[in-house]
Order: structure tokens, then sequence, then C-alpha cells
């Protein structure tokens, strides 16, 4: 199965330790495209230089958007790029997972939450200690589907 992990970068990357436990168990359904965004060496500005610019960038992660069988998000730190890789990922009516922690104070977004129909986009509310078993239920509901 391959995994497509969106993250904020240069929304900010205050969540990058959620991130990481994210991709860490993700790993254990699948290969995970874009496991780069939890990486703590990658700053706000997005910059390590494996890649040439933002058009290779954005042309890059929508080709393994393309390729991905199912994407998973973590939606509170708000992020344009996630933003509209959830967009494009409806719209190649990809399976969709995204995770928002209400104990950050935030509210998520009208366009996420209301974008939930519990099947193909599904929204879940959690706290930190219990990502790993989110993500255990949603790949179960996602084999049974
Ligand atoms: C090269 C190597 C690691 O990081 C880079 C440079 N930047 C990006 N590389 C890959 N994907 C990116 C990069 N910048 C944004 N994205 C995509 O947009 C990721 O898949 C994230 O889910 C999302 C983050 O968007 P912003 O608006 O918060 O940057």
């Amino acid at each position: 199965m391959k995994v497509y992990f969106c993250g904020s970068i240069r929304g900010g990357r205050q969540d990058v330790h959620v991130y990481q436990r994210i991709v860490h168990k993700l790993q254990s359904y699948g290969s995970v495209l874009t496991e780069h965004v939890s990486s703590a060496e990658l700053n706000d500005r997005g910059e390590n230089g494996a890649v040439a610019g933002d058009k290779g960038i954005h042309d890059r992660d929508v080709d393994w958007l393309r390729q991905s069988d199912v994407v998973v998000a973590e939606v509170t730190q708000p992020s344009l790029g996630v933003g509209y890789e959830l967009g494009r990922a409806v719209d190649m009516k990809k399976k969709i997972l995204c995770l928002f922690r209400p104990s950050s104070g935030r509210t998520l977004s009208a366009m996420i939450r209301g974008a939930a129909d519990g099947e193909q986009f599904v929204v879940t509310d959690y706290t930190e200690d219990e990502v790993e078993k989110v993500l255990e239920d949603f790949f179960i509901s996602l084999k049974q589907s």
C-alpha cells in the first residue's frame, strides 16, 4: 500500500514530533511516499536542497498523490499546502483521513471539517497519546470497506 502523508512545512513545524509518530506507524501499513514531511531537519522554509525549486516539489508531490492508495493528513497546524493537497486528493477520489488535535485550542477549517462524509473523507479528533490507536482503527475499517 502507498500512503501519502500531509503535514505542515512552510505553515510551521511545531508539530513535527507528532508527524514522526504518525509516519512511523504508517510505515507498518506500507510505503510512505512523503516520509520527508516528518524530518526534523526540514525547516519551515522547506529547504534541504533535495528537489530543484517549488515547481519541482509541486509536480513531484502531485504525481505521488496520484500514485497513492490512501492520504493521511495531520491538519492541526494550518497549512496552505496541506489544504491544497486535500482538495486535489478529493478530486482524485482518494480515501482520506484528517487528524486534528482540539487540545491545540484551534478550530479546524470548515472546508476540512465540512468535507467529512465518514467514508471517503474522514476527520478524526484525537489526542497525541492515542494517535497509533486512531490509525489502527482507520486501517482496519479501510480493509473492511
Ligand atoms: C525537500 C526535501 C524535503 O523538503 C523539501 C522541500 N519542500 C517540500 N518538499 C516536499 N513536499 C513539500 C514541500 N513543501 C511543501 N510540501 C508539501 O506540501 C508536503 O507534502 C506537505 O504535506 C505540504 C506542506 O505545505 P506547506 O504550505 O505547509 O509548506
